[in-house]
């Protein structure tokens, strides 16, 4: 058997070996706790669970009505966000404001429950520049170039650990970002400078209409962190407590100086990619 022939045996193992990243997931699909350690892990108060609750409600009302709004053709770009409300909000929770967010297009309801004004947030949608005013929120406007938030995110959070901050930087993207070159060269980037990053990738599984399988051979896409030498977990994006709770450790290490960590959300969104 040649090399080759045995690092892909032994790498056909790990595909079928859903031990090479165990997913994190603490509730079900109903509610219910299937993993009492990870909620015991979880130090949210009962009025902090129901804040979350309101603001991932929030996210879904703000998707309604935009998603109206945009067929009424008062909207202008609108990527919506039905599904997504714990991998977006639950793992924003985890933040603070002082954490720099480097947005993607899809990731306004971030912004918005950062403190950005919900009309700026349509204006950026109209192209007004005012949509384009962040003053003093600790964000950029939203990348549409795919994958570029991850150098942005490595950068900000290399500033962030040379000015002393116990500060993090982070960034989404979806699984069609994570082939782009812009992907590997954040990651590898605040890999090799041990910068506070924290890289999300929302797995729907689509890049528009490009199934995941097409567009990369990875049999994992967290498995793309490892190989730049940063820790790389999955999670039940789905799931706000796995999310909140991921997030939060993710948050805990590269504060603590140990470096940044990617984090693979697997998700569902029962919408179109966009308006368009
Ligand atoms: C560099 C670049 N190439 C192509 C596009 C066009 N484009 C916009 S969204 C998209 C797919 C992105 O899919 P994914 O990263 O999975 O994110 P999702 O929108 O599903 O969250 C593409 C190819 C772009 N905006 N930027």
């Amino acid at each position: 058997m040649s090399h080759v022939e045995k690092i892909l045996d032994f790498q056909a193992q790990l595909k079928t070996q859903e031990d090479a990243f165990p997913m994190l997931r603490i509730l079900d699909e109903t509610g219910k706790v299937v993993d009492t350690d990870g909620e015991r892990l979880v130090n949210l108060s009962d009025k902090e669970l129901v804040e979350l609750m309101e603001r991932m409600v929030f996210s879904r009302t703000l998707n309604d009505r935009s998603t109206k709004l945009a067929k009424q053709g008062r909207l202008g770009f609108f990527a919506p966000t039905i599904g997504q409300e714990a991998s977006q909000t639950a793992t924003s929770y985890a933040f603070e404001s002082e954490d720099y967010l480097l947005p993607g297009y899809r990731d306004m309801p971030q912004m918005i429950l950062k403190g950005l004004p919900i009309e700026k947030a349509f204006l950026w949608s109209r192209g007004h520049q005012v949509g384009n005013e962040m003053d003093d929120l600790q964000t950029w406007m939203p990348q549409i170039i795919i994958g570029a938030q991850h150098v942005k995110a490595a950068g900000v959070a290399l500033g962030l650990k040379k000015r002393g901050k116990a500060n993090v930087a982070y960034c989404y993207t979806g699984d069609g970002g994570s082939s782009q070159g812009d992907f590997y060269e954040g990651l590898n980037f605040a890999g090799a400078y041990q910068a506070p990053a924290i890289f999300f990738i929302q797995n729907n599984g689509y890049a528009i209409s490009t199934p995941r399988k097409l567009q990369t051979a990875a049999p994992h896409l967290a498995a793309k962190g490892w190989t730049a030498g940063v820790p790389s977990i999955v999670i039940d994006g789905m799931d706000p407590l796995a999310c909140y709770l991921a997030s939060q450790q993710a948050r805990d290490w590269a504060v603590s100086g140990r470096g940044p960590v990617l984090i693979e959300a697997l998700v569902e969104r029962f919408g179109p990619h966009s308006m368009s």
